[in-house]
């Protein structure tokens, strides 16, 4: 078998994408590799090779035991702790719990997905709205920085954190999923390091299924980790083909409504706003380009849900309507002169103008985190 070399990545019984144990027993099974590749370096298994060269939708599911277990190791192991957050779906996706899981160490919190946010925003002002949002979410994070992996945006500022806050440690990164872990951990490799590694990325959420160790030039390492998933994000429950709708791929293009009392959103049918009392106000929705909204009269609202989900609302369609869990709904009171958002988690939010206060009913599939919360923008 040949040599690992210290400048590649792990283990010979690990997959180097996505850290998947390897094996050449069952196809059928996550973590196979042909044996004939065994020796290869690096070595990554048949389900990235597809997703890497065929795009392929390949999506798995962790052991939601697994992820405390691997949360608490890396908190007794003395790492420094980067929990990655997505800027789109900041409130679901964030640890919460997190310090009851790792203990009481630092933590970085890079809030990634900068770019999707609608060009000309002021960065202190994210940056002081991120700070205060984390810690009301009970987030004690000792630094925060802003960045976008994908589109290298920010991330001297990431380089500059870790490398004040690392001393001689190493540095484990760790988040939901989907929130660009592995897509910024390549970038550091790719862009501040010689190393060569190469991290399995995708759109869907589960690429990647173990802890993944890559050597540092100074003997420590970076670890990448699999994506903790909360089934209260919208993208956890969406089908994988629907969510090229549901997440934005460019800079969100925000759609203002203006709304008279008694008037309704719907988001696909996927969730339902309904406006139900308040003065005319405008209502700014920050959701991916991709996905239609149709405004209806509140009492036509349930009928219209009834005939035209899964064609005229959609996604999903017709064929996936029932492996959407039915709708709950959620009463919002907006107080008079307050800015506030109504978040969908997974889904975007709405920004509600609160000058004269608004009664709000949402509608979303059960289960889901709806919550109002400070305006971002
Ligand atoms: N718009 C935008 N997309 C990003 C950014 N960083 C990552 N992505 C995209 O987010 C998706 C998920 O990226 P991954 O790096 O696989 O996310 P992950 O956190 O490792 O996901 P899991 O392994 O499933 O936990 C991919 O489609 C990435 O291209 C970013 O800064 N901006
Ligand atoms: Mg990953």
């Amino acid at each position: 078998m040949e040599e690992t070399s210290s400048r590649a990545v792990v283990s010979q019984s690990i997959c180097s994408g996505c850290g998947v144990k390897l094996q050449s027993e069952l196809p059928d099974k996550i973590g196979y590799t042909p044996a004939s590749a065994m020796g290869r370096n690096p070595l990554t298994c048949q389900r990235c090779f597809r997703i890497k060269h065929y795009n392929e939708i390949a999506s798995a599911t962790v052991n939601p035991a697994d992820f405390l277990e691997i949360l608490s190791q890396l908190g007794k192991s003395d790492a420094l702790i980067v929990h990655i957050a997505d800027l789109f779906d900041f409130e679901g996706s964030l640890i919460s719990g997190l310090h009851r899981f790792v203990g009481n160490v630092p933590v970085l919190l890079v809030v990634n997905k900068i770019d999707l946010l609608p060009k000309a925003m002021n960065p202190n002002r994210i940056l002081n709205w991120v700070q205060k949002q984390a810690k009301a979410n009970g987030i004690w994070a000792s630094r925060v920085v802003l960045c976008s992996a994908r589109k290298n945006i920010g991330f001297d500022r990431v380089v500059e954190a870790l490398g004040e806050m690392r001393g001689n440690r190493n540095i484990a990164v760790i988040g939901a999923t989907n929130v660009g872990k592995s897509t910024l951990i390549n970038r550091l490799i790719r862009d501040y390091s010689d190393l060569e590694a190469e991290l399995t990325t995708s759109p869907y959420p589960g690429t990647t299924l173990g802890v993944v160790n890559i050597p540092l030039d100074d003997g420590k390492m970076i670890i990448d980790t699999p994506g903790i998933v909360y089934s209260s994000r919208l993208t956890e429950l969406v089908e994988k083909q629907d969510l090229q709708t549901v997440l934005p791929e460019k800079p969100i293009k925000p759609t203002v409504f203006q709304l008279n009392e008694q008037q309704s959103l719907f988001f696909g049918a996927l969730a339902r706003f309904d406006f139900v009392k308040g003065e005319r106000q405008s209502f700014t929705c920050y959701t991916s380009n991709a996905l239609t909204i149709h405004r209806t009269k509140l009492e036509k609202a349930d009928e219209l849900y009834r005939e035209h989900r899964g064609v005229l609302l959609s996604p999903p369609g017709k064929d996936d309507l029932d492996k959407l869990p039915p709708f709950t709904k959620h009463a919002i009171r907006i107080p008079k002169g307050a800015n506030k958002d109504v978040l969908i988690s997974g889904l975007g939010w709405i920004k509600v103008n609160g000058t004269t206060g608004a009664e709000l009913v949402i509608h979303a599939p059960r289960g889901v985190k709806v919550v109002m919360r400070d305006s971002l923008i």
